[in-house]
């Protein structure tokens, strides 16, 4: 495989898609040893088929405000790779959307649903229509007019559709509702449903819980407990909120959460009742992370990022890029044993590379937040055969899968000195399923 090639030719098609070509090339240069070994790949073209999508749909989405206002939003489905089952991937609705990160979210997506065992292919959705500051009533009429273009691509045996960023269970209840009056038919299409409809115990804790069993398992392999351990979370979401949960619940102490209007640093631990406050405050429509800080009487930090705590482990939890070199180097100098990534793509390239050449413990966000899609597999599962499992049995799953995970990273991961490379583990795990199934099924 010539990367340099590959790479220079996805950057003249695609110029401009900053997150996809960074998540293309981290993918291919941490495979690129295992592919070599293969030459049925390189004469299959396995690596040109993968890193373009199978499809891509856009379109308008046109709805009217409570004012009566006429508002034009644009709506994207990119339906990345199917080999090993249906497109499956979350929709985001945020006003940053665009191609490249919808594409760069949809190409993680096919190595991350590849590692969870489960039969789920890559896509990924969403639109650059932003739910907050929108009433209910608003957010109805978006989601009704954005599924009213796109239920033709998508069902229940084809692509699944899922939360992501801006996309929560009353979204999910929207799409749903009129996917079901237009398809006439109830089906598993969209994972995230409520429980009355289909929906999974389990699923909103999904995220946050598989990532804390992941990052468990990643210190006992190093002879380490993560209960006393201290840990920063960014972000003060569904993922954030699971994340604080479990991570309470293993004995860690959290110490901080943060927003786009800075951080917050309760040094007492979050925990109890202040986790509850969390959904309180994301429910709200203001988007801050203020409030935390007065109602608790804590320090809040305006326009920075939880990264310059001292603390044992760091967890992003927000969105992509979010953890830059900066942040990882101050981090390292104040004695960080773990990274994971809850969030997708959470650290830049150049932040991944000094965790790596400190030997910090870094899990990448397509094997540490796994959990969630997993978890939406297992509704898939459920509403498949009609029946629903109980907390405890999705639970159970929960774990195993992510135990699974975090054995195939360490099949592939693990370097001479004994360190796991935790990014290559996955990448190369996720990839070989995925490059198999292509071969097998022949040039599509
Ligand atoms: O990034 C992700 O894996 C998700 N947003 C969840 C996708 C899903 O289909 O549950």
């Amino acid at each position: 495989m010539n990367i340099d090639k590959l790479m220079q030719s996805l950057e003249a098609k695609h110029s401009g898609e900053y997150e996809y070509l960074q998540a293309v090339r981290e993918v291919l240069t941490t495979i690129e040893e295992e592919y070599n070994k293969h030459p049925e790949f390189e004469a299959a073209k396995i690596a040109e088929r993968l890193v373009e999508p199978d499809r891509i749909f856009t379109f308008k989405v046109p709805w009217v405000d409570d004012r009566g206002e006429v508002q034009v939003n644009l709506g994207y489905r990119v339906q990345f790779n199917n080999a090993i089952g249906p497109y499956k991937g979350g929709l985001r609705f945020h006003s940053s959307v665009n191609l490249s990160i919808l594409k760069f979210l949809g190409f993680e997506q096919i190595f991350k649903n590849a590692l969870t065992t489960l039969p789920m292919g890559g896509a990924k959705g969403g639109s650059d229509f932003n739910p907050r500051g929108k009433s209910s009533a608003e957010v109805m009429r978006f989601c009704q007019a954005y599924m009213v273009e796109l239920w033709r691509h998508i069902g229940p045996e084809t692509d699944v559709p899922a939360g992501d960023i801006g996309v929560g269970a009353r979204e999910v209840g929207y799409l749903y509702g009129m996917y079901r009056k237009l398809a006439r038919e109830n089906t598993g299409v969209l994972t995230g449903k409520n429980l009355e409809f289909g929906g999974s115990l389990i699923r909103p804790e999904a995220t946050g819980f598989g990532g804390l069993y992941f990052v468990k398992q990643m210190l006992e392999t190093a002879g380490m407990d993560i209960a006393g351990k201290t840990i920063a979370i960014s972000g003060f979401g569904n993922v954030a909120w699971g994340a604080a949960l479990k991570a309470t619940e293993m004995g860690a102490k959290v110490v901080t959460i943060s927003g786009p209007d800075g951080y917050v640093y309760d040094e007492s631990g979050i925990s109890g009742e202040k986790i509850d406050y969390m959904l309180e405050l994301r429910a709200s429509c203001n988007d801050v992370v203020q409030p935390y800080a007065e109602r608790y009487n804590v320090p809040f930090y305006a326009g920075k990022r939880p990264w310059e705590v001292k603390v044992d482990i760091a967890l992003p939890c927000a969105t992509q890029n979010e953890l830059n070199e900066v942040d990882a180097k101050l981090l390292i100098e104040n004695g960080v044993i773990c990274v994971g990534e809850i969030s997708n793509m959470g650290c830049t390239p150049e932040a991944i590379e000094s965790f790596l050449q400190h030997k910090v413990m870094y899990g990448p966000g397509k094997a540490v937040n796994a959990g969630g899609v997993a978890t939406s597999g297992l509704e898939m599962t459920q509403n498949a055969m009609h029946i629903s499992w109980t907390a405890e049995e999705v639970d159970d799953k929960l774990r195993q899968i992510m135990g699974a995970i975090h054995e195939q990273c360490v099949k592939y991961g693990r370097e001479a000195d004994g360190y796991i490379n935790y990014m290559k583990g996955a990448n190369i795990a996720g990839f070989l399923k995925v490059a198999k199934a292509m071969l097998a099924q022949g040039v599509l």
